[in-house]
This record gives structure tokens, sequence and C-alpha cells, in this order.
């Protein structure tokens, strides 16, 4: 069934009117009919009251953008719950390299200033400065992030300035960021707070000289499970340098010198396209949408990166690597495909991947009927072309935009280090033909339901209509679609497995989704609609 025949107020009956009409304005179907997205309302309050599945403010900063970078000690300034909640869950591995030695990792640590009640009544500002005190003399780390809880806010600590009393005293960089879970709507809010952070106060700080041709960022790839391992293997091999990746496994020894990489790849374009844009503006950096979740979707990212360098050796190379990672994988692919080929999917992850693992899925002769964002903008639904800049979105209006200018010292020409010039690269992104990973809508097939935000209820009222084989989703939500005896694979940590990026964990997702798809015990559970009132078989 299709949303359109099936009418959003059947759903919705339940709902007050106010929510009703609220709730309705989240939810798009698509038809053939329509030639663009209609208009899906985004980045806006949770209705209070509604079991959502978002996250909030401290969790984008903290847990996604800047927990990860390896060589800082990263500290959660508040009660000890938010700290341990965000500690280990999210998956983000970092190992030792030649600039970072095992001394310098802690991303396996957690680090928090444990506020207690006389800490909220007196203030926890000493109590910071001790603990930054203590981190140095035992650590001694390269740097130090600050983040901010929702109590820290409301009691008015001032960690600017505990910030630059440390910095004074210990000599090294302690980064602040008010970060109050409250703040905005939603994690994305964090991740601009984040994004803006370290913008200003870490990249261009580094004047390390790159070696090499080719030199390459990352952006928006956190390595959950491997994957930004993955993704380097094969970039490495066909003979880019990868600079940094961010901020999975990176390091602040290397963010520093963001701004002299070549070219900027925009994995996750929710959490980072700020620092994209902004490197954009100041050094000159170009960006490219790429997409290393699918086969065919890292084929087609890679063939756009070989493009935007224009060397013939380069390109040889790349279809060279692609040859032969296809040739590696196809059997076992082939093999797991023939268990998944016409099953149907939802896919509810937070602000990026429910589209970019649609090409996965597809490698496998999978669907995805119903797809949620928990707190995309409107351009990850409809598309940047569509919407350039949404100022309304309720996020920009509480943070401050960095206002930055090109830097004379250090913006090189657009494009310099790429055969294609910027008015060709533009050109070929609006076609369609380069970094074509933008906006949902466009992807989905025609009768499936593109939701923001969905809750519990919903969830539960959509899988009752259109019965997936498979659900993906994060853990708030997974058991919800397991009593009702469908299989629900971890999007956001990927339950213990991965990596699911590139070639080889195509393999790795292919597995655990025929895995899923087979086990026998769903067939076991008594889904609720197949139950009489008492609770009994019918
Ligand atoms: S790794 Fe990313 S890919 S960063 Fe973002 S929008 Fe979260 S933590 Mo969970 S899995 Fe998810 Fe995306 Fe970008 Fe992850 S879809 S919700 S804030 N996300």
């Amino acid at each position: 069934m299709t949303l359109t025949e099936l009418n959003t107020d059947e759903i919705m009956t339940p709902y007050p009117d106010k929510v009703k009409k609220n709730r309705k304005k989240h939810i798009v179907a698509k038809t053939g009919e329509a030639a663009s997205c209609p208009q899906i309302e985004a980045n806006t309050r949770t209705v209070p009251g509604i079991i959502s599945q978002r996250g909030c403010c401290y969790a984008g900063c903290k847990g996604v953008v800047v927990g990860p970078i390896k060589d800082m000690i990263t500290i959660t300034h508040g009660p000890i719950g938010c700290g341990y909640y965000s500690w280990g869950t999210r998956r983000n591995k970092a190992r030792a390299d030649e600039k970072t030695p095992p001394e310098h990792l802690f991303g396996t640590m957690c680090f928090s200033t444990d506020m207690q009640e006389s800490d909220i009544v007196f203030g926890g500002e000493k109590k910071l400065t001790k603990m930054i005190d203590e981190v140095v003399e035992i650590f001694h780390p390269r740097a130090i992030n600050i983040c901010s809880t929702c109590p820290i806010g409301l009691i008015g600590d001032d960690l600017s300035a505990v910030s630059k009393a440390a910095e004074a005293k210990h000599g090294i960089p302690v980064l602040h960021y008010n970060c109050e879970g409250y703040k905005g709507v939603s994690q994305s809010a964090g991740h601009h707070i984040a994004n803006n952070q370290i913008m200003e106060r870490i990249i261009g700080t580094g004047t390390d000289e790159l070696e090499g041709d080719y030199i390459i960022n990352i952006l928006g790839e956190y390595n959950i499970g491997g994957d930004g391992w993955e993704i380097e293997r094969i970039l490495k091999d066909i003979g880019y340098n990868v600079n940094s990746i961010l901020t999975g496994d990176s390091a602040y020894v290397n963010i520093k010198n963001l701004h002299k990489a070549h070219l900027n790849l925009v994995q996750c374009h929710r959490s980072i396209n700020y620092i994209a844009e902004m490197m954009e503006t100041k050094y000159g950096t170009p960006w490219l949408k790429v997409n290393f979740i699918g086969v065919e979707a890292t084929i087609e990212s890679l063939r756009d990166m070989a493009q935007c360098f224009g060397d013939e050796d380069l390109i040889a190379r790349t279809e060279m690597v692609i040859e032969r990672e296809l040739a590696a994988i196809s059997p076992e692919l082939e093999r797991y495909r023939k268990i998944c080929e016409g099953k149907t999917a939802f896919a509810f992850v937070g602000g990026s991947r429910s589209h970019h693992y649609q090409y996965l899925l597809r490698d496998l002769g999978m669907e995805v009927v119903v797809a949620g964002y928990e707190f995309a903008h409107r351009d990850d639904y409809e598309g940047r072309e569509v919407i350039p800049t949404i100022k309304s979105d309720a996020d920009s209006k509480n943070i401050p935009e960095l206002h930055l200018e090109p830097d004379p010292e250090m913006y090189e020409e657009p494009h310099l280090h790429l055969k294609m010039s910027k008015g060709k690269y533009d050109k070929m992104v609006e076609m369609g033909k380069l970094g074509n990973y933008d906006g949902m809508y466009p992807d989905m097939i025609d009768g499936s339901v593109m939701i923001d935000d969905p809750n519990h209820y919903e969830t539960e009222e959509l899988i009752e209509i259109f019965h997936p084989d498979l659900i993906f989703s994060g853990v708030r939500d997974k058991y919800i679609s397991h009593k009702m005896g469908v299989p629900s694979k971890q999007m956001h940590s990927y339950d213990y497995s991965g990596p699911y990026a590139g070639f080889r964990g195509a393999i790795i997702f292919a597995q655990d989704v025929a895995n899923a798809l087979s086990t026998p015990a769903w067939k076991m559970i008594t889904p609720p609609w197949e139950k009489d009132e008492t609770g009994g078989d019918e």
C-alpha cells in the first residue's frame, strides 16, 4: 500500500487536532505525478510528549563531531549521566599512527566533572578548573574540549573564562562548546556549534607541509565500525593522500592542517556541511559530495573524484582498482543477493544514512519503502538545488554564523589542484554528473514514504501497514519492530558489526542482512495485529 491510497488521516486518528495538523506536514508520499519533492517540514521542534528518536545538542556536538578526535581529551561538564551514556556507544574506532602514539589516544576513556547538587547551587567553574589541571598533569593531552550539558547553561558557568585561564596556565588549546542539550531542536544544533569551533580554533593553525599530489580530507565520516578505514584503503590504493578523516580516527595534529588539502570530500553532509562551506570561503578548498555506502555509489564517487583531478593516470588507476575490487566481491555479493532480492525495508536514521543506505540495499535488490530522518533539514530531503539556503531553520536561529572572509595568505584559487575550473565543476554538479548524492526524494521509489522525526506510535502504524521485511533504525525503536516479528539492524552502531562502507564493507553488510532475513525466529512471533484483544492468537 502507498500512503496516498492510505490517507495520512487514518494514521493520525488518535492525535489531537493540533498534533495531527503538525505531524501531517512531516510526512510526504512519493507519487509519479509530482515533478519535484513536495515541501516537507523538518528541523522544527518535536511535539512535547511524543516519543521521538532524536538526541540533543550535546549529543550532536560531543557524541558526534568532537568526541571522536582521538588525541584530544573531551570533558563533559555536567552530571555523570551525560558523559556515561555517550561513552563508547557510537563505535567510532581509532588507532595510533605515526603522528599520534598510543599514549595520546583518549577515545575509549570518559571524562566528566560529575556535577553534584552543591555544584549546581554554588557553580561548577572551580570543579572544572581542577579537572583540567588533573587531566593535564596525568595525561598531557595536546588539546582539550569542554562540552556543556543542560544544567551548565542554566546555572551560567562561564566556560569561556575557565578555558582562557586554563590555556594561559597550561599552554595548550582548551576549546569550549556551549552545546547545552536543550539548544536547537535536535543533534543538528550541536553539529553546527562543533563545526564553528573547529573552524575557528583548529583548522588553519597547522604549518606542516603535506607531501604528494591528490591530498584530500574526508569530511563527515566517523569511522563507525571501521568504515573510514575501508574508504581510506581504497583511496590510498588509487593514489590519494588522505590528510584527515573528520572526525573518525582523526587527530588534532592533522585537523590543524586541513586547509592544506586539495579537495574536501563530504560523506555526511548534514553534520559537516558548515566546515566544507566555510573552508571554501576562507581557503578556496573545493568540496565534493560523495557516498561510499553501496558498491555502485562507491564506484560513482571514485569516478567523480578522478574526474575532478582530471589526471589520466589517476583515472586509469581508479578503473583498475574498481575492476579488482569488483572481481573480489561479486561472487559473494551475488550469493547474498539471492536471499535479499525483492525484500523491502524501512530506514530510520539521523540525517544522512537513511538516504545513503538505499544505494547499498539496491545493490542487494532491496527497496526502502519508508525512509525517515531524525533531524535532517529540508535540503537533505528535497535537495540543495530546490532550497539553496533556509534561513528559517530552527538551529540557525540559535547559532551565530561565523562570518568568514577569504584569508589572503592562505586562500588558493579554487580548484587550483583540480583540472576542472570552478565554472565547469559547478555546471557538472548542476547537471547531476558530479557529487550527485543530494536530497533523498529523487532516489525514493514511486509509492514510498518520507517521514521526518518519526515517533514510536507512527513507527508501529507504518510497520502494520507496510509489513517491511527488515527495519534499519536505532536502539530506541529497534525493539518495537522485534516485538512485531520484524528483524531490525542498528544503523547507527551496526550492532557490533561493520565496516559497511566501500567494497569489503558491502559484503559484511550483505551477510548481516541475509542472516537477519533468514533467521527463523521472526516467524515464531505473532505480531500484535494477528492477536485477539485478550492478547491470544486469533
Ligand atoms: S555517524 Fe552520522 S551520518 S554524523 Fe549524524 S547525520 Fe548521527 S550518530 Mo547515529 S548514525 Fe546517524 Fe548520520 Fe551524519 Fe551517526 S544518520 S544519527 S548525528 N549520524
